[in-house]
């Protein structure tokens, strides 16, 4: 008896086995496009008839098939409305993380997300779609290996991670590409070599900015200005919201408020600033009105259905909209910043392209409006486009500003985004609001969008809706100077925001802050410039220092800056949750003085053990030299570190050209002696002439120069 049924079963397994893989190999076409890295289409897709890729940097090289041990492979079908499914099955212990700018918790397993870019204001963690799109799941299996899959497709797209990886799209058949490596930063150096990086920002982008909607009239904004000088309150940036315009009409200044927008911007580059002003996509209908009038005479703008130009609602009235999807519109776009930058202006803000369109239920313009397209994007309605509008015109943004500077690199700034548009522009979380909640969300907010390609992002620092107290925006600016892009901003109507607003402690906790984020800087510019050439994030769940370790999946009340830093901050105090943190040797230090490490705003901050972070002295902004060079240096177990420094001009191009330095320090202990030395260096940037000082981290804590049991030893260091 048990001999007879034992053989059956054996070739019931076999043909199971043969019978599941010939039919997943059935069910779809497969594309091996690199080393892990596979597309998957529906079985009768017409691959030549699908819409280009627009998350793709380029189109990519088919190398043959997926290979014979893949198993990874999407199961597609289409439902009764003709709506694309494709689902991914993952493993039970698999965490899932990225679907790009979502509220709510870190790890995304159980949230259903619709990626539909939408001006989100009061949004929360229950809303299913902000003012980004990115149709891409990063996976992490209990073991610590991951993989990762996209949806490429620009049209309304639901994620559901209720039990799988499932995504349903509005629109024809969509590829899905799965990407499988050792662990999750091979997942996202393998997704960058697809969708390209962050290009290298100019180095006063990384500093502090400060906004409001708005700062007017010009004299205000000069005030504010001189404010964080004389409170020396560290700040490079300041930025010009909607109220600059002559009746909200883009490239246009009030005449009263901003008579002479070169005049301020020279005043306050003398002061060591620089300034962002803000360009929204409406056009306000209007004979007369110069953009409108080139837009209508070159035929720029979105069409109706009916092939009538399609006007809609938004700050100056009735407004039309720039078909980024042609290519004439790009560059006619492009070209309107030529006298708008001659004016001085060093960054622009691009808000509001959702498109967002006042009074209709959708919050944008109908699905079936006409884009025209060109250069290889077909003619397609609006629902095909939108999500991918907010990239199309930044990507004519910074066209235009690359052309208008051409020895300089642009700074964009974008509210709507789709995956691949860092690319063009940084982005920041839209409308936040003022309370406990929102400012959880930005530290895993911030982390998701990285786990999505995104490294330069930052939310609204103090929270855009509503007024707060000074603690709670103590906190805030406490961990917001430490995520990448750091800016404090709030809506019209709210009491001021500024650092000194709340009091002379609040005012002290937010110096602190940003004299924290810029004795970093080094070590900040350095995670931005790999961040360029790998695509990792800069902002990292604590899971990446070890991601088959179970206690840190979850875990978004911590995070770290590159892979030495990790910082915990005081988002509840209230709470008693004490996060997970990474195992091994890391040690606190203070970056500013004492008093920071026991303010109960500020994060606290920890160095691996076995790193070496550059660290600079307090400036008031970024184009101040880097002397002295401080080495933080946290010995590991064996008594030695290691870590990089990368320095350049800060603005333009002459790093492409070798005028670079990118130094490996290292330290290693001989006996009694810590030797710190340099390891590599590459590029020709001549070395600055500077002073260094070490300072190092150990069981016994010693500082070069001063006498200590622990000998430092520092060679060639220069
Ligand atoms: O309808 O320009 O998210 O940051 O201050 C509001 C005014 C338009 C929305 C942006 C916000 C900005 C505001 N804008």
């Amino acid at each position: 008896m048990i001999l007879s049924v034992q053989p059956k079963l054996w070739l019931i397994a076999v043909f199971l086995f043969f019978f599941s893989r010939s039919y997943a190999k059935q069910i779809c076409q497969s594309q091996l496009l690199g080393d892990g890295i596979v597309r998957f289409y529906e079985a009768n897709a017409i691959i030549k008839e699908l819409p280009p890729s627009m998350s793709l940097e380029r189109e990519q090289k088919v190398l043959g098939q997926a290979p014979a041990e893949w198993t990874l492979i999407p199961e597609f079908s289409v439902d009764k409305r003709g709506s694309h499914s494709a689902v991914v099955r993952i493993e039970p212990g698999t965490s899932l993380y990225g679907t790009g700018e979502v509220s709510g918790r870190l790890m995304r397993n159980g949230y259903v997300i619709e990626c539909w870019n939408t001006d989100a204001y009061g949004y929360d963690g229950s809303t299913k779609s902000l003012y980004q799109s990115h149709p891409w799941v990063l996976a992490v299996r209990k073991d610590g290996t991951s993989f990762g899959v996209l949806a490429d497709t620009t049209w309304r797209c639901e994620i559901d991670l209720t039990e799988n990886i499932k995504f349903s799209a509005q629109g024809p058949s969509f590829p899905v590409i799965v990407i499988e490596a050792d662990s999750p930063q091979n997942v996202l150096k393998k997704l960058a070599s697809l969708i390209g990086t962050m290009p290298l920002p100019p180095k006063w982008a990384i500093g502090y900015h400060q906004c409001r909607y708005s700062y007017y009239p010009d004299k205000q904004v000069l005030k504010i200005a001189k404010e964080f000088r004389d409170r020396k309150i560290p700040c490079d940036v300041i930025w010009m919201d909607v109220d600059y315009m002559n009746g909200y009409q883009v490239f246009t200044f009030h005449p009263t408020h901003f008579p002479n927008p070169t005049g301020l911007n020279r005043e306050l580059n003398d002061m060591g600033f620089k300034t962002v002003w803000m360009i929204d996509p409406g056009v306000k209908v209007k004979k007369g009105y110069f953009v409108y009038d080139q837009g209508v005479a070159g035929s720029y703008f979105v069409k109706r259905a009916n092939g009538r130009e399609y006007n809609g609602k938004v700050w100056p009235g009735w407004c039309a909209f720039p078909d980024f999807t042609m290519p004439e519109t790009q560059n006619w776009w492009a070209s309107l910043y030529k006298q708008f930058m001659a004016r001085g202006i060093d960054g622009v803000w691009n808000d509001m392209d959702e498109p967002a369109v006042f009074k209709t239920p959708t919050k944008t313009m109908p699905g079936d409006n006409i884009h025209r397209g060109g250069d290889g994007l077909p003619r397609g309605p609006h629902a095909q486009y939108h999500n991918v509008y907010g990239m199309l015109m930044v990507r004519a943004t910074r066209q235009g500003i690359q052309q208008a500077n051409p020895d300089k690199r642009p700074f964009v700034l974008t509210r709507a985004n789709f995956i691949g548009g860092q690319r063009y522009a940084a982005t920041w979380t839209g409308d936040n609001t003022s309370d406990c909640n929102h400012l959880e969300d930005s530290v895993s907010m911030i982390l998701n969008l990285g786990l999505s390609g995104q490294p330069f992002c930052g939310p609204d620092i103090g929270g855009f809706r509503n007024d707060c107290d000074g603690k709670l925006f103590a906190r805030w600016m406490g961990v917001g100077a430490l995520l990448p892009f750091a800016r404090g901003h709030t809506e019209k109507g709210n009491i001021n925001k500024e650092p000194w607003m709340f009091g002379d402690g609040v005012e002290s906790t937010c110096r602190m802050a940003l004299q924290r984020r810029y004795r970093l800087l080094p070590y900040l510019y350095t995670l931005f410039y790999e961040a360029s050439v790998t695509g990792l994030p800069i902002a990292r769940p604590v899971f990446f220092a070890n991601p088959a370790d179970p206690k840190l999946r979850e875990e978004d009340d911590a995070f770290l800056l590159g892979s030495d830093l990790l910082v915990v901050p005081k988002l509840r105090p209230d709470s008693n949750h004490v996060p997970n943190l990474p195992g091994g040797i890391w040690r606190s230090f203070s970056l500013v003085d004492e008093d920071a490490a026991s303010d109960i705003n500020l994060p606290d901050l920890k160095i691996r053990g076995g790193a070496i972070i550059p660290l600079g002295p307090v400036v008031q902004n970024t184009q101040s030299s880097l002397d002295p060079l401080t080495l933080l240096i946290c010995l590991d177990e064996n008594g030695c570190a290691e870590g990089k420094l990368y320095e350049d001009e800060g603005e333009g191009y002459d790093y492409k050209k070798e005028k670079f330095l990118l130094t490996t320090y290292r330290a290693k202990t001989v006996g009694n002696n810590v030797i710190v030395q340099i390891a590599s260096k590459l590029g020709n940037m001549p070395s600055p002439e500077r002073n260094i000082k070490c300072e190092i981290l150990a069981e016994k804590r010693a500082i070069f120069n001063k006498e200590d049991e622990l000998g430092l030893i520092v060679e060639n260091v220069e």
